[in-house]
């Protein structure tokens, strides 16, 4: 047993003397989303964009003379599973992290697991402020911000006539944080808040606060939080008889949103989200593999990208050289519009647009 155990050792030394610790490593790259779960289709989308890219890449010969290898893990849109993944990415030896998709789940684990890993962290989805507000210098993100799109919902509603708003959230970091910034601007705009009040992410039935707020008589219902929620609460504020059109953020713009809801209750729903596609023939190719590109996919490809990009830059497999190449991303081409990140990690020039459902599809409303 003894000489087994010498052998044993004399073996790893060995191996890690002849294999210099990049080429014994493959080149990894984590992915974290939720890839099961209510959320699943968002981290799919995720998920899709990242290995598009990757594969792209692999097929040009991979990266630093070596192929890239993807690190899967599902957060399942949980904060503590969401910590548990992110540890695990770093104790598995990747070199960056696209993802998460949860603004609930990219706050802390972005402070806890990553920074002091010093492993940088491109998120395609989650927008509330506070992530790139706390001076970390691993975090980017190639969305836009809640402070944004809450401002811009407001003065949009105001704008179109609507005065009069019940804002519902789902009482997580995206939902709530966004609600409170669209009631900041409506009621600085002179629009007045009839109720403000949050629910269960996942609950089946919203009838209850649904017929509160039809007793309120609201131009319009804002709602703060994702498609699976949204769906179910128009779909059962028509079934109510409340009539007053739903708004809400980046998180309800999935087809999902719409076939929950029904095409008929979601008719007029208007939803913040980029104004900027994905460019016609990225998209085609993507559709090819994939199917149509989700809200997330051509952030998460140009999120994937930039990582790579930078890691060509850093000319090494180091954590810390890729994490400032990151930082000095400029003009990068993406295919949803030229990257450039700020000293927080955000894109000072990212825009959103106003999108409206009508016949079963979400249109620009301006
Ligand atoms: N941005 C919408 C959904 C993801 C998040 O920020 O939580």
């Amino acid at each position: 047993m003894r000489q087994w155990t010498i052998a044993l050792v004399i073996g790893a030394l060995i191996a890690t003397l002849t294999f210099p610790a990049r080429a014994a490593n493959p080149l990894k790259i984590g992915v974290a989303a939720p890839f099961t779960g209510a959320l699943a289709k968002m981290g799919a989308d995720i998920r899709n964009g990242v290995q598009f890219a990757i594969d792209e890449q692999n097929a040009k010969g991979g990266a630093l003379g070596q192929q890239i290898t993807l690190v899967f893990g599902d957060d399942k849109g949980d904060p503590r599973e969401g910590i548990l993944v992110a540890n695990k990415l770093v104790q598995s030896g990747v070199l960056g992290v696209v993802g998460h998709l949860n603004s609930g789940i990219s706050i802390p684990a972005s402070k806890e697991v990553y920074a002091p890993a010093k492993v940088v962290m491109i998120t395609p989805a989650s927008t509330n402020p506070e992530l790139t507000e706390r001076g970390l210098a691993n975090v980017f993100r190639t969305i836009g911000r809640d402070d944004q799109q809450g401002k811009d919902a407001a003065e949009y509603a105001l704008s179109h006539g609507f005065k009069t708003a019940a804002v519902l959230h789902n009482k997580n970091a995206y939902g709530q944080g966004l609600a409170e910034v669209f009631r900041g601007h409506f009621e600085k705009g002179g629009g007045k808040i009839l109720i403000f009040d949050g629910v269960m992410s996942g609950d089946k039935d919203f009838t209850p606060v649904l017929t509160r707020i039809k007793a309120l008589q609201p131009a319009l219902v804002f709602f703060g939080g994702e498609y699976q929620d949204g769906g179910l609460l128009v779909k059962q504020a028509r079934r109510t008889g409340l009539r007053a059109p739903l708004m809400g953020g980046d998180g309800l713009y999935d087809h999902t949103f719409i076939a929950l809801a029904g095409e008929r209750a979601a008719e007029g729903s208007m939803v913040t989200f980029p104004g900027r596609g994905a460019s016609g023939a990225w998209e085609k190719a993507y559709s090819k593999r994939f199917g149509l590109p989700g809200a997330y996919s051509g952030y998460s490809y140009d999120a994937a990208r930039v990582l790579l990009d930078a890691i060509k830059r850093a000319g090494k497999a180091d954590r810390l050289a890729v994490l400032s190449q990151v930082a000095n991303t400029k003009s990068f081409p993406g295919v949803t519009g030229t990257i450039t990140f700020n000293k927080k990690g955000d894109q000072p020039s990212f825009k959103f647009a106003v999108w409206r459902v009508h016949a079963g599809v979400f249109e620009v409303a301006r």
